[in-house]
């Protein structure tokens, strides 16, 4: 128990309400799954699949559905601290689940994944991107299979506000009182703060937090509400005028109404790459192999992409889809950063995220 119990207390992972009780009862209910599993073989008849709000084709489950007969399960989430506090607390069943890199370096170390079997995954493998692979969270790709890449900014209703805000700072701008939101996402609604200081959005240093607290303070009173993906709603109605959010989810929103457009902060912000995972407790490992070999095709890993306006690092699909987002360039690179796990810090971000959502 005590193991358990230092190892998520060093982690940590905005999960610091949970109880030690649970990460114990999560561990005895553990499927005694540790050992490395086929992907090859029959197909089990069903497989849950946890994902992000509108992350996926339109026709991507039900093409898989139909082409092996497996029923999918699926349920979404709006945050990686929704799985990491949903599989710390012991869910078990899921068999795919999509974090971001610093959420997968979260629940490796709290040994809440399963490795994958690669030698099951090599039909489609060399469509990705090499640029995609082995980083540093999982650098040989035992656990991950990257998905698709994002990164935040500002989407803003350029029929509404007559200047182009470039810079997170016009958040603060109580001209807009009302018409702005920012990502519930503490890493992302923190992180934002950080850069717009000239600072890592992975800080660990408690002046650069306080500071981006203080930053956060003063923006929400022109804030509408702390809201992730659900805003494109907002945003198409013209309830909201400028939000803080991913380039994908705005892309689908300006799909609806082209007056959205996607601007990214001149102080820079974040890039992320999700990667699907197997979580221990799966009930259906070679259903969970099949299913990513079929996204690793290139037609299918395209129609993701184009449905959900995020970026593939599958170098086929970019082949076969001109249209698709393109990889970032080193120049905008300059401008990006990944985020990573905090590690023992993360108990101060979640205080001052709690202090913010308080004020
Ligand atoms: C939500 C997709 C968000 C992905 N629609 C952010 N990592």
């Amino acid at each position: 128990m005590s193991r358990e119990i230092s190892r998520r207390e060093f982690v940590g992972g905005s999960v610091s309400a949970l109880s030690a009780l649970s990460v114990l009862s999560a561990a005895c209910r553990r499927a005694p799954d540790s050992a490395p599993v086929s992907g090859s073989g029959p197909l089990e008849r069903e497989l849950a699949i946890y994902n992000w709000s509108d992350y996926i084709g339109e026709t991507t489950i039900a093409d898989f559905e139909r082409e092996t007969g497996v029923r999918v399960v699926y349920d979404t989430y709006e945050s990686n601290e929704d799985v990491i506090a949903k599989l710390q607390a012991g869910a078990t069943g899921y068999d795919l689940v999509i974090p971001t890199g610093y959420a997968i370096e979260v629940l490796r170390a709290l040994d809440l994944l399963r490795p994958l079997d690669r030698s099951a995954l090599t039909e489609h493998w060399s469509n990705l991107d090499p640029h995609f692979l082995g980083t540093p969270v999982d650098p040989e790709n035992q656990y991950s299979v990257p998905y698709l890449w994002g990164s935040s900014g500002l989407a803003i209703r350029t029929d509404l506000v007559k200047e182009r805000p470039d810079s997170w700072g016009v958040l603060q701008d109580p001209r807009y009182r009302g018409k702005m939101t920012q990502l519930d996402d503490m890493r992302d609604a923190i992180g934002c703060w950080l850069k717009f200081r000239g600072h890592s959005l992975n800080s660990t240093v408690t002046a650069e937090l306080q500071q981006a607290k203080a930053d956060a303070i003063l923006a929400k009173r022109n804030l509408k509400s702390y809201v992730s993906a659900p805003v494109k709603a907002q945003l198409i109605a013209g309830d909201v005028w400028i939000a803080h959010l991913w380039n994908g989810d705005s892309a689908q929103a300006s799909a609806v109404n082209p007056a959205i457009e996607f601007v990214a902060p001149r102080e820079g912000a974040m890039i992320n790459l999700d990667s699907l995972c197997m979580p221990r407790g799966g009930r259906s490992p070679r259903a969970a192999h099949a299913f990513i070999n079929f996204v690793l095709r290139a037609d299918q890993a395209a129609a993701i992409s184009r449905r959900t306006g995020y970026g593939t690092p599958n170098a086929a699909a970019l082949v076969a889809d001109a249209s698709l987002l393109r990889p970032p360039t080193d120049e905008q690179m300059q401008r990006l950063e990944y985020q990573k796990d905090l590690g023992a810090a993360t108990t101060e971000w979640d205080r001052v995220w709690t202090e913010i959502k308080a004020a």
